[in-house]
Parts: structure tokens; sequence; C-alpha cells
């Protein structure tokens, strides 16, 4: 048979490839790559490099940091609700491993994105090549082989030919909502510059549809006999409840049946925050009402959740001895967690069938309306947790509040690390689904300012409110220069409390005394990191950056720089000191497991182990 062919380079056929690669969900079609991001090196820019300078439109971003590519990518997929991700192209050696941080996080979160690291020559004759891992007993090894377990799929292309099948391998996880993570494709550096006669048929235009897989009758059935006799049923709302657009779906079934809803760190926001059904928060750091209604549930449908570990409260969140679980999730391996009732497929479509088959289901009148007030009365503990307390510094709570008030309802607070997240998880007022963006899969410093990126490139008509620690901010601050050079503009709230609070909370809780978690001098005397406070300018540090910068005092001046943030059309830093002390206490079975050590001189770690061994006995198995 004669093809017609193309004679193009691995790395010109590959861009050729992904720039005509679509997705399709509910008759929205939307391009799988807005664009490819990446960082030059001699392991790229001969393949990669000069292939994207010949395809301008495929459009290349230049970034300074391979993971922060990775991590604006997964920002992106997320606001896209998987639907649309980037390439990211690297060197090898360095450039490659800097992105396995973030391919990590997007695996553990199920967001999309495409790697494509250089790799050392296929040809092998020039080896050792600058950045090479050597290894004794086989050529057959780079670096990149260290993206294998965060990986989705992960193929290594040695001929140019191989990557007629190796792609479209590649495009199904990406588009896959059961499957989706990092998805990497190695190139050897001189691979990638090797031209070959393609056939054209390859580079065709190609839709992904993403399907909204069904049921199965039987599980189906199963699940609505066990929600009809149970008595005390509660849905965890997650993730996969706003990537599978069934908010309205969510709604309407609890609307009609009563079952009142907890939220997790990715499904917040899957009903509004004043919704009577909604207990906000739930697990290790939940509300006082989620927290009630899981120690009790006789029946927890989980929607679209992984269980993490904040999720369950370490596995002491559900305490009744008769509890079920029915698990709805589009991930075969997610539905049977905890002995569950497996009901794989979408949320949504699995909603619908569900409210369907429960039209005249309801909970009993007394158990809606104990969760109604659960709602409002969590609802002024919030309120409390904004007041200001008149200290001379404000706390983060307070400074969260004005954000929350401030802000659109259809605007977007985005965090990752630090203690800022378990506030927001608690006290996060969400007023739309794609409100509340949170990376805490891997809870990766770093992500924020980077991740930030990547949603406001998704969504330019939202403002984007990066929350970030003064550590996360250390970490990575280098895409404010990124976001410049593009013209997305981000507010992000530094908020400098010298150090760790969050960590040095945990410390404190375990017996550490807080110990190493301060960003303080080394005293002489003591040998220890606990002389004077160290003095960062982190505000001259963003300014230097290129950001519009505020320094605010307390929280009169921090909300007259978001006045004036607002009005500014370029990446802007507020920032406020807090006081590193917490608000916001635990609840109920408000407890994570970080193990205390089992013999130490210290009286304050002894302590700390017997409560430890004490909330051990509440951790459960399910069968
Ligand atoms: C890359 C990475 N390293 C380490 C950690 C562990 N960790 C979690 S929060 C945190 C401190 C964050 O400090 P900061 O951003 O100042 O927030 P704060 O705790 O003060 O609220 C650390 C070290 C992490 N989540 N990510
Ligand atoms: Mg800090």
């Amino acid at each position: 048979m004669m093809m017609s062919t193309i004679k193009l380079t691995v790395a010109q056929a590959t861009m050729e490839y992904l720039k005509k690669q679509y997705t399709e969900r509910d008759g929205l079609e939307q391009v799988l790559f807005a664009g490819c991001f990446g960082i030059f090196g001699h392991g790229n820019l001969a393949g990669f490099g000069q292939a994207l300078q010949q395809t301008p439109d495929f459009r290349y971003y230049l970034v300074r940091n391979e993971q922060a590519a990775v991590h604006t990518a997964v920002g992106y997929a997320k606001m896209k609700n998987r639907l649309s991700t980037f390439a990211c192209t690297s060197s090898i050696g360095p450039g490659a491993t800097n992105m396995l941080t973030a391919a990590a996080g997007a695996t553990i979160n199920r967001l999309p994105v495409l790697l494509m690291p250089g790799d050392i020559f296929a040809q092998r004759t020039v080896a050792p090549v600058l950045q090479q891992l050597e290894s004794p007993m086989s050529q057959d090894i780079s670096v990149n082989d260290c993206f294998k377990p965060v990986s989705k799929y992960w193929d290594r292309i040695n001929r140019p030919e191989q990557l007629i099948t190796a792609l479209p391998e590649a495009m199904r996880v990406l588009t896959s909502p059961a499957d989706a993570g990092a998805v990497t494709l190695c190139i050897p550096q001189d691979v990638q510059a090797e031209a070959y006669d393609f056939p054209v048929e390859m580079f065709e235009k190609r839709i992904w549809h993403v399907p909204r897989p069904r049921p199965d009758k039987q599980a189906l059935a199963r699940a609505v006999e066990w929600i009809r006799s149970s008595k005390k049923p509660m849905i965890i709302a997650g993730g996969g409840v706003i990537y599978s657009e069934a908010e309205e779906a969510l709604k309407e079934l609890v609307h009609l049946s009563g079952i009142p809803v907890g939220e997790t760190f990715a499904g917040k926001g899957s009903l509004p925050y004043d919704d009577p059904h909604n207990l906000g928060a739930t697990g290790a750091t939940g509300t006082e009402g989620a927290n009630a209604f899981s120690t009790a549930a006789d029946l927890v449908i989980g929607i679209g959740t992984r269980y993490s570990d904040f999720t369950t409260a370490s596995k002491t969140a559900f305490q009744n001895r008769e509890v079920k679980f029915i698990n709805i999730n589009i991930t075969e391996f997610d539905a049977h967690k905890h002995s569950g009732l497996a009901l794989t497929g979408d949320a949504r479509a699995i909603l619908e069938e569900l409210r369907e088959d429960l039209k005249d289901y309801k909970v009993e009148d007394s158990y809606r309306k104990k969760a109604a007030e659960y709602n409002l009365s969590w609802d002024e503990k919030v309120t409390e947790a904004y007041k200001a307390e008149g200290k001379d510094l404000p706390s983060q709570a307070e400074v969260l509040g004005a954000v929350n008030d401030f802000m659109d309802p259809k605007d977007v607070v985005l965090c990752a690390s630090g203690s800022a997240p378990g506030d927001l998880h608690k006290l996060w007022r969400t007023r739309n689904s794609k409100g509340f963006h949170l990376e805490y899969g891997y809870s990766c410093m770093g992500y924020e300012i980077s991740g930030g990126l990547g949603a406001k490139m998704a969504c330019p008509d939202r403002e984007i409110y990066v929350i970030l620690g003064d550590g996360g901010y250390l970490m990575m601050p280098s895409e404010i220069v990124t976001s410049l050079q593009e013209g997305y503009k981000l507010t992000i709230i530094l908020i400098d409390n010298n150090g760790f609070a969050s960590i040095g909370g945990l410390s404190k809780s375990i017996g550490g005394e807080g110990f190493g978690t301060a960003y303080k001098y080394r005293d002489k005397q003591t040998g220890q990191l606990d002389g004077e406070p160290l003095q960062v300018d982190l505000a001259k540090n963003a300014e230097s950056l290129g950001a519009r910068v505020y320094k605010a005092s307390d929280v009169a001046s921090f909300n007259e720089a978001l006045k004036a943030a607002r009005k500014e059309e370029q990446t802007t830093v507020i920032h406020i000191v807090t006081v590193p002390e917490r608000k916001m206490a635990g609840y109920g079975y408000a407890w994570w497991d970080v193990p205390v050590a089992e013999v130490s001189k210290s009286a304050a770690v002894q302590k700390a182990r017997e409560n430890y061994v004490q909330q051990k006995k509440k951790q459960r198995y399910f069968f």
C-alpha cells in the first residue's frame, strides 16, 4: 500500500501532531493542548526548540523553572476540568528531573499533563554526554527512568517511527478521566532532530471524545437499596464532582433526598457554602457538623474522592460500627476503596440515575434539619474567625476573611501548602465551584504562583487570588516573571510569619517545640537556629521581579491594598505580616496521623506519644 508521507523531524512531527488534538465532552470541543511550556538546553534546543520556532501556531512559552511549567499546566488543566492542558519540554538531566516533583503532583491529583524531557543520545557514540547519568550495569538507563513511577504512561522514543504508535497512547491516557495524570515521552536529543517520512494521516485533526460512562445496572440497584435502608447517610463530595460538572445533579439529588454533604479539599464548592445541606469541610480539617455526621453515618456515599488521610481523618472519621460505603468514581481503583459498593462511572451520569431511582426517598426531617442547623452555626463561627481581634498583628483567618469579603463571587482563591489550606478548607465561603482551587493532593510548596498562572491562563476574566506563605514564596517566586512576560495578572497575598507556621504547629503537637521551623539566625551560644529573626524583605524581592507591591500592616490597610490591587493590570503582591498562632481549632474526630517518637528524653514528646497511642485506637479498617 502506498501511503503519502511528509518528511519531518521527530520534534516537528510531534508539534504538528499535538496541535491537531482536541477533546469533546457534552458537545464542547476544545484544544487538548493550549501550547508548550519549556526551557531549552542542549537536550532539546535543536529538536523541540527548532520545531517550536517553525510552528508559531503552537505557542511556546518560556518559563523560569521546569517544575513550575508542569505546575502551570496542572493549574490550567484543573480549571479546565481536565479537558485541556499543556505540553512541557525540557533539556536532558537537571531540566528533566526538575519536572519530577510536579509530575508526581499531577498524577496524585489525577490531572493531565504531557512531559517531553530530552533524553541522552540513542546513538550512544558520544556517551557520556553532558549531564548524563551513567550506569555500569546498563546503557539503557537515564535520569528519565525516574519518571516511571510518577507517570500514567511512559515511553522512550528511540526510533522515529515509534512516535506513530506512542503518541496515540499518550493521548488516550491524557484524555481519560480515569487515567489522567502525568504522561512522559522521553525523546533522545539526537532522535528529536532525526527526519522520517511520517504518514500524512497522522496529522489530521483528531477529536478525543470524553465519555460519561453509566453505572452497572445491578450495582446501581444495590446502591439504591442501601440508600433506602440507611438511616444516617452522608455524601462526601470530592474533586470528581467538579471535574465531571456534576454540581447541579448533586444539588438536585441532595435537595430531593435531604442527604447532607461534606466536602474534601478538591470537592469544596460542589455546593455553595450557604446551601443548608452543605456541612462544609470534612475530615482532619473538617467543620463541627461534617465531623459529627461522618462519625455517626451508617452509609457514606463518596463521590469522586480518593479518601485521602485528610478526608478520612486518618481513618478515624467513620465510627459507626455498621458503616458502609458506596463509591461513585470514574476510577475503579477509587470506587473500591473502604470495601465500598463500586459505582464505577461518570459522577454526573450516576447522580442523574440515582436521582430518578430515589425520587420518593427522603431522610427524616429531623436529620435534614440538623444539617441545616450545623450549616448556620458553622457560618457564625466563620464570621467570628473573620473578625478582627484588635491585636498588633492580624491573624491569618482575618486576612482570609478580608479577601473573601472583598472578592467577586466568580473570582478564584488558590493555595497549596502551609497553614492556609486548612484554614481555607474550614473558613472559605465558596460561592462557585471553580472558585476554590486547592492543590492539596501533593500540597507542593511552589505550586501557588505557577499554578495560579495556569488558572489565570484558563480563566483570564477572573481575578486569581493566590494565597501564599513566606516559605512557599521563597521556594518558587520565579513565575512572577513569566506572568509579567505573558501579561497574565495574579493577585498574590503573601502571608509572612517568618517561617513555617504549619509545620511549627505540627512540631509542637508531637512535642518537638517547633524545632527547625522558624526563620531565625543560628545562635552562637546554643548552636541552634533559635537566634534573632532573619530579616528578609520579601516585598522588595517581589518588586525587583517586576510585580506591583503593596505592604499592609493591618486589616484596614490590607483592605485598601485589595482595592488598589483590583485596579492593577499586572501581577500584584500584597505583603502582610501575621501572627503565627492559629485561631481555628479541630472538631470532633479531626485527627491527622503523624507519628510521634516512641521513646524520647523529652517530657513533651512522651506526653504527645501518650495522646498519639490513644488516637491510634480510633483508627478503623473497613471490610
Ligand atoms: C516542596 C515541599 N516541601 C516541604 C513541604 C512540607 N511543608 C508543608 S507546609 C511547610 C511550610 C510552609 O511555610 P509557609 O509557606 O511559610 O506557610 P506557613 O506554614 O507559615 O503557613 C512545609 C515545609 C511541602 N509541603 N512541600
Ligand atoms: Mg510562613
